[in-house]
């Protein structure tokens, strides 16, 4: 028999069919017609059965974090020798193997009891899902934990609301931080996995947005894939309403330089042939390259956005109209982000069950005159679930 354990809503085609089943559940002759000897153990075929025990709490999912012990059990006199498979490679040569898997994904998990009369074959099919923190009592609405914050230059940056102390016043609740310039980020975790809600917005961004005065950042979701707690797997972007528009780069890098006289713009260029500075302004003197960054240069990478929105036309009031939806700093009152707009690297939809990691980073590279640079700024990220 075969035992599938999946995840509800994905990589289906993968499962294989129950007429299959059958046919990898089987004993086998190597040749029919051969008389079995009479008290030659390893002339039987064995005989098996094979019993699961998972430690998942829940029918037919299964997580990382959890067990399956599977034990062979021989129901004849046979005299054999047995092995595990799992995707391909030997695991286990004993009666019982416990699988414990360490990353999301379908695994095929083979096990076969052989001798010189045949064989015995069963097959099981695992699609293991991403480990689910459930909310509880205590379970905080706003991100908790701050992994990085890595700013691009800007009139903000190396003040209170643009280094560490800054970006850690959003952990827990509101506060203001700036990401600086085009490429500045900010990542940050939950306590609790955000579910994505079928239909609805999942994540609160607030913000210091008006309503002539935006400043896009794109916002990427992760789920803590391997369940170490850490945001090392894989950043999904979310496809905001102008992620289709001419001019949207998602391969972009912008290097910035520590200028000699820190007081002085900042020089930047970019991956396309491209150069500018971010200008400094006479409200903010102090310098605009983050002074904890050690190495006179260093370069960010993400998705530049196109500039469409902003209004120069009079260039002592620089405006910057809010895009439709999809990013932080954008909608005055704050942005509501679906989960479900999430989009993996080659642009193609993901469909995500829930997520652990946020990053915000600043959208466009654009100078707003007496404004300062365009910088994203963050003053709180929430799961909606919660509100
Ligand atoms: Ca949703
Ligand atoms: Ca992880
Ligand atoms: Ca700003
Ligand atoms: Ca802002």
């Amino acid at each position: 028999m075969m035992k599938s354990f999946r995840k509800s809503g994905s990589i289906p085609a993968v499962l294989f069919s129950l007429g299959l089943v059958a046919l990898l559940n089987s004993c086998s002759s190597d040749d029919d017609n051969a008389p079995i000897e009479e008290g030659n153990a390893s002339s039987i075929i064995p005989e098996i059965t094979v019993s699961t025990v998972s430690s998942s709490e829940e029918e037919a999912i299964f997580r990382i974090g959890e067990s399956v012990t599977l034990t062979a059990k021989n129901l004849n006199e046979a005299v054999y020798e047995e092995e595990w498979t799992l995707n391909e490679e030997v695991v286990s040569t004993e009666d019982e193997f416990v699988f414990e898997p360490e990353a999301i994904g379908v695994y095929s998990l083979k096990y076969r009891a052989f001798n010189d009369a045949g064989e015995y074959k069963e097959e099981f099919q695992f699609e293991i899902a991403i480990r689910i923190r459930p909310i509880v009592e205590d379970s905080n609405s706003y991100v908790t934990e701050l992994f990085d914050y890595l700013p691009a230059p800007g009139q903000f940056i190396n003040t209170s609301l643009g280094n560490m102390e800054g970006a850690k016043g959003i952990v827990g609740k509101t506060g203001t931080v700036s990401l600086g310039a085009w490429g500045g980020s900010v990542v940050l975790g939950f306590d609790h996995t955000v579910l994505n809600k079928e239909g609805e917005p999942d994540l609160l961004f607030e913000n210091n947005a008006m309503s002539n005065f935006s400043e896009p950042g794109i916002v990427y979701v992760m789920a803590d894939e391997n369940g170490n707690g850490l945001p090392d797997d894989t950043w999904y972007e979310i496809k905001g309403s102008a992620h289709d528009m001419e001019g949207v780069d998602r391969n972009y890098e912008v290097t910035y330089y520590r200028p000699e006289d820190p007081t002085q713009n900042v020089p930047w260029t970019d991956n396309r042939g491209n150069s500018g500075e971010v200008l400094v302004n006479s409200f903010h003197k102090q310098p605009y390259y983050p002074e904890w960054i050690e190495e006179d240069n260093y370069t960010l990478r993400g998705t530049l956005l196109p500039d469409v929105n902003i209004d120069r036309s009079n260039p002592s009031y620089i405006t910057s109209n809010p895009l439709d939806y999809g990013y932080a700093d954008n909608i005055q009152g704050g942005d509501q982000i679906d989960i479900s707009d999430a989009i993996d690297a080659n642009g193609e939809a993901v469909s995500l069950e829930g997520i652990d990691f946020v990053k915000v980073q600043t959208g466009i590279q654009a100078d707003m005159g007496w404004l300062g640079e365009l910088s994203t700024e963050v003053l709180g990220i929430s799961d909606l679930n919660l509100q």
